[in-house]
């Protein structure tokens, strides 16, 4: 019995998830839930999440939701093939990939998912786009991508000189992100850029772009 993600392609967190199985050599079935038809507030989604949000996975009898913690059951279950996700034979880098999974969820997330929100997602739910968000929350996102380029001076990926799951996490958002006319908060970092070059260039989540069609014109 294989995978089955319940979400769908556009959605970022869905986009999380699917990159990290990608990345480990795996397939999985998408199983699409319908967010205008309210699926996902219906008791049969309702089991799988209590929260009612995509993405959830089934493997098996196993039922996870929260993209970041299915992308670290995927890295773990599927240590053996595909890409080091997690750096599970070197102590102190899962750590440093744990530090930097937090400072994407707790600090980068909160500030560009309020952007990608106001200018994508808003509209599409008829919902007046807010500029004052925006240029409240750019200045902040500068301020973290200041951070970072100091960073990514020093190794080529956030926990050190391999590609992980903290690097990984970033990809959905910042994609979207860059659809908007204020890329040059990226392009103006040298680190940054070169890091969101490589990064969105692997071939597990050109995959997964091909169905973020959010903004698409
Ligand atoms: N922390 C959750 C995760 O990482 O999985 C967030 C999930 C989330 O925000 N899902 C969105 C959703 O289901 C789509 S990307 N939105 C519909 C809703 O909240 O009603």
């Amino acid at each position: 019995m294989g995978l089955k993600l319940h979400g769908l392609a556009l959605s970022t967190c869905t986009a999380r998830v699917a990159t990290a199985i990608y990345e480990k050599g795996q397939d999985f079935e998408l199983v699409a839930v319908n967010l205008t038809a309210g699926e996902h507030k219906q008791p049969s989604f309702l089991a799988k999440n209590p929260f009612g949000q995509i993405p959830a996975l089934e493997d098996g009898d196993l039922t996870l939701f929260e993209s970041r913690a299915i992308t670290s059951y995927v890295a773990e279950k599927y240590k053996d093939s595909g890409h080091d996700l997690n750096r599970h034979n070197n102590l102190k880098e899962a750590a440093l990939v744990k530090v930097w999974m937090e400072v994407e969820s707790q600090t980068f997330h909160p500030i560009i998912a309020a952007i990608v929100y106001q200018h994508l997602i808003a509209p599409l739910f008829g919902q007046k786009t807010d500029q004052a968000v925006i240029d409240a929350n750019l200045e902040k996102l500068k301020k973290i991508l200041d951070v970072y380029e100091s960073k990514l001076k020093s190794s080529k990926y956030l926990a050190g000189d391999f590609f992980s799951l903290a690097d990984l996490h970033h990809l959905p958002y910042i994609y979207y992100f860059m659809k908007s006319p204020w890329t040059s908060v990226v392009n103006d970092r040298p680190h940054v850029k070169a890091w969101w070059e490589d990064i969105s260039s692997r071939p597990s989540f050109k995959k997964v772009a091909e169905g973020m069609t959010i903004g698409q014109k």
